[in-house]
């Protein structure tokens, strides 16, 4: 019966004729399926043909999206099979704008339109003109074919410092060539953003943006993306010339019709000649304006280094780096995808050990699965294979988080910064991946001081990393003790005439995989203002790592000031240790005794001060002068608690609907007593249902914050629990300005709220909502908490008399 099976899949003849043929219905169902088989050959077939493919061979079970023809050939098939209900409704999710929403795709606040990615590009242009512009790389295929809805260009936001010139190496991102895939351009926007914000701010960012440069295709499919946003999963083009102009399954998958090793994969094993199939190669290479848009433009810019045959590999000085990012499924992937695995088989690129070591080393930022992209099942015409085949550039494809239509609170609070490092750490590899891929990397790159007068010495320090591989999935990339590493201060490392300084060991001798290393910096010869510091290690392999900096700025005496002072309480006159004090991009803090002394070079600041529990205060004129010290002290006030609830004494003015109760179900961890909606088990279907704070007044509080433990054990993407607020004491609500699903770990969650300021009837609610299938354990919320600052909340804190000292106004 298995064998039936197997031919009705085309796994035995070359392509089942109804496979190739027969268009599919205009709109068709997508169901999650679970097969149970151990059958290498069927799992790979199934692999190279569907999306999104997981395998558990310890289960012996293989789960794919399957279409209506599937479901078909499953039927007749004789294989024990059943659709996964929930991966069903993932896939399928409707979406409904929340109530109030006006940005972002219907249902997620988080992720940008095409629209609006359109807008936002176009405003960075003109907020950092010196630093990003945007190059039309041309047209998608609605345009190319004059739709109705006239399509879209294809828009490559490129980020580099005009003012410095030269051959700079690249890094290339293009996300969610998948339609439904939300995460990969929501991060590529943001790592964009991140750079911008943080040039002149954070180091790395600045060297990046000032020797390197950065291409990002943000939609790299955007007449699919726009139809993924009204809540279709569409995956592929819009190209009506294949499976039927009205079809919600055409398209070509713009992931198996790039050129290299198009359709290479025997018996179609890598992509589909089914023009309904979602992974539907088109008709001929490259035949998709998409592809020969994005497929130029990265020929524009990677130049050649690997020879003609397979086996060739690039040059081992080969610059730039390209990336893929999809979702989902928490993996890291380089080529090849076109080789199928096996005994004897030379699957492996040529340049497998620099691409594996990479790939290891981004997957430990991002803590997900490095592979090589074949493992799983063999894929032709993809992007990663095209631009390390064609050209040698390394390439690698992400798969970020766990879903397409990924819930927002994930995403943001996982999912983006643990990608948005690994970006970070892929970016300053730039330069020589496959030879910093084995090296060390430093980390913790500190000054001390970050501001001196010219003459004086700065210790510069770092730990020189080697031990960052992840080596999950039967991964073995050794780490080698450190055995040099070197900075550069003023001028790059690459710059010409630039002078590496080698650097010591702290504990005296090279001998660990992670080493702290420091050195002695003479300024005398440096130039006033801001100096990078970069610094490079060494390991016992003879591997240079990537490149990581800092922050030196050196001037005259007549060129420095400082300021200082004591930090204290408003209220009881108690000094406060560990306050955050920041003058643009230089910081301090407060020592044990409160105290403070900040260097600045001359001129104007505005000083912030940050502690935990006070309101931040911001000391706005502060004038520097050469070589004089300002006193000034500064004087928190702490927040004021306007909501406090812990769940242990009762609700307190809190109004629990049915069933919200308080229990004693330890789920949370954070005391003896939580607050669930569900205190007797699993939620119930289509709940809706509060726990409503009691109205309270905010007239003259400012920057109001909330913060709660939250444990959300519900169906992601169909149940959540919301955090909603009232100006008018819940006559009406907003939209949830927090949301969470699917999310059962604990959480201190931390929110702001200004548009509760200054409201005398505010008022909050925690709302769980489901539908009328799956249910689960639920939402417990714990130590809920409101605080404001202001001047109602100052009042409360009689000022004490500061000791005054210099010339305190
Ligand atoms: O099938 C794909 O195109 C990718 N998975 S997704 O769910 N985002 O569609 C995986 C491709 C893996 N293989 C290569 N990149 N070669
Ligand atoms: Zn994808």
């Amino acid at each position: 019966m298995r064998h039936a099976f197997a031919v009705g899949l085309g796994l035995l003849l070359p392509v089942s004729p109804a496979f190739a043929q027969n268009p599919r219905a205009a709109v068709e169902q997508i169901e999650v399926v679970r097969v149970h088989t151990r059958d290498e050959a069927l799992i790979r077939r199934i692999g190279s043909l569907h999306t999104h493919v997981i395998v558990d061979r310890a289960k012996g079970v293989i789960v794919f999206e399957a279409d209506p023809m599937d479901r078909a050939l499953l039927k007749s098939g004789g294989l024990r099979w059943e659709v996964d209900v929930e991966a069903t409704r993932a896939v399928n999710l409707p979406q409904q704008r929340l109530p109030g929403q006006s940005k972002g795709i219907p249902g997620f606040l988080c992720y940008r339109t095409v629209a609006e990615t359109r807008a936002r590009l176009d405003e960075l242009v003109s907020l950092y003109p010196g630093f990003a512009s945007v190059i039309d790389i041309g047209d998608s295929w609605e345009k190319t074919a004059a739709q109705p809805g006239g399509g879209e260009d294809l828009r490559v936001l490129r980020l580099a410092n005009a003012a410095i010139g030269g051959d700079k190496p690249k890094l290339f991102i293009m996300s969610s060539v998948h339609a439904r895939e939300y995460t990969p351009a929501e991060l590529g926007l943001r790592f964009a953003e991140w750079l911008l914000a943080n040039y002149g701010v954070d180091a790395d960012a600045t060297w990046l943006l000032d020797h390197q440069e950065l291409h990002l295709l943000v939609h790299a499919n955007p007449d699919g993306r726009k139809r993924a946003e009204g809540g279709l999963s569409w995956r592929k083009n819009t190209n009506t010339a294949y499976c039927g102009a009205t079809s919600n399954s055409r398209g070509a998958d713009l992931n198996r019709n790039w050129p290299f090793k198009w359709a290479a994969v025997p018996n179609d094993g890598g992509s589909s000649p089914a023009p309904c199939s979602l992974t539907y190669r088109g008709p001929a290479a490259g035949s998709e304006p998409e592809t020969q848009a994005t497929v130029a433009y990265v020929r524009s810019i990677f130049p050649d280094r690997r020879g003609p045959q397979d086996g060739d590999p690039a040059d081992i000085d080969t610059r730039g780096l390209f990336f893929d990012i999809h979702s989902y499924s928490q993996l890291v992937l380089w080529p090849w995808g076109w080789t199928t695995p096996g005994p004897g088989t030379a699957d492996q690129a040529p340049n497998v050990v620099p691409l594996e070591a990479l790939g290891r080393r981004f997957a430990w930022f991002s803590g997900y699965t490095p592979q090589q992209a074949n493992d799983l099942y063999p894929t032709d015409g993809t992007t990663e294979d095209t631009a390390y085949g064609e050209l040698g550039v390394p390439a690698y494809t992400f798969e970020l988080g766990t879903a397409f239509f990924q819930d927002c609170a994930l995403f943001e609070d996982r999912i983006l910064p643990d990608n948005l490092r690994t970006l970070l750490f892929a970016a300053r590899n730039a330069r020589a991946p496959y030879r910093s891929a084995s090296g060390p990397d430093p980390r913790e790159i500190v000054a001390e001081p970050d501001l001196v007068v010219r003459g004086e010495t700065v210790s510069l320090r770092a730990v020189i990393d080697d031990t960052r591989f992840n080596n999950s999935a039967g991964g073995g990339q050794a780490a080698q003790a450190i055995v040099a590493a070197s900075a550069w201060v003023g001028a790059a490392p690459w710059a010409a005439g630039a002078s590496a300084i080698p650097m010591a060991p702290t504990d005296g001798s090279w001998n660990q995989p992670s080493e702290a290393a420091s050195v002695s910096i003479d300024t005398s010869s440096l130039a006033s203002g801001r100096h990078l510091a970069f610094v490079q290690g060494t390991d016992a392999g003879g591997n240079d790592g990537p490149i990581a900096a800092g922050f030196v700025q050196v001037y005259g005496a007549d060129q420095i000031g400082s300021v200082r002072g004591v930090a204290r309480s408003a209220a009881t006159g108690a000094t406060i240790p560990g306050v955050q004090i920041s003058a643009g991009s230089l910081r301090t803090s407060s020592a044990t005794d409160g105290s403070y002394t900040r260097r600045l070079p001359v001129g104007s600041y505005t000083l912030q001060a940050q502690a935990a529990g006070f309101e931040t205060l911001s000391v706005a004129d502060l004038t520097i002068t050469a070589a004089a010290t300002l006193d000034r002290d500064l004087q928190l006030y702490a927040l004021c608690r306007r909501l406090d609830n812990d769940a242990e004494s009762g609700p307190v003015g809190w109004t629990a609907s049915a069933p919200w109760a308080i229990t004693t179900a330890a789920t949370t961890q954070t005391g003896s007593r939580a607050w669930t909606e569900s205190p007797g088990g699993n939620y119930l279907p289509n709940a809706n249902t509060s726990l409503t704070s009691p109205v309270f007044d905010l007239s003259n509080y400012s920057a109001p914050q909330l913060s709660f433990d939250s444990w959300c054990d519900t169906e992601s993407g169909w149940d959540f629990g919301n955090i909603e607020y009232s100006a008018n004491g819940g006559s009406t609500w907003s939209t949830p300005a927090w949301r969470c699903s699917g999310d059962a770990s604990l959480r201190r969650v931390t929110l702001a709220l200004p548009a509760l300021a200054n409201l005398a009837q505010a008022r909050l609610r925690f709302r769980f909502t489901s539908d009328s299938s799956t249910q689960r354990d639920g939402w417990y919320v714990d130590n809920i908490v409101l605080e404001a600052g202001g001047l109602a909340c100052r009042a409360t804190q009689i000022a004490v008399p500061l000791f005054m000292d210099g010339f305190e106004p």
